[in-house]
């Protein structure tokens, strides 16, 4: 599982913004956004470091 913290995220079009990278890693990665905790967290085999440039590619900052 890999969290991501991501600040700049404040509607649900960053959501799905966010959501449709991670599954243009994975596409059978298992994503949860909890817009209220900023928080974005991904179940996959894909290594973390490829959903964290995926995010930052989507105009994101994920810490
Ligand atoms: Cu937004």
């Amino acid at each position: 599982m890999h969290t991501f913290k991501v600040n700049d995220m404040s509607c649900n079009h960053c959501v799905q913004s966010i959501t449709k990278a991670a599954f243009a890693i994975d596409p059978q990665a298992v994503v949860n956004v909890d817009l209220a905790a900023k928080t974005v967290s991904i179940e996959s085999s894909t290594d973390a470091a490829a959903f964290r440039h995926a995010i930052s590619e989507a105009g994101y900052t994920p810490e």
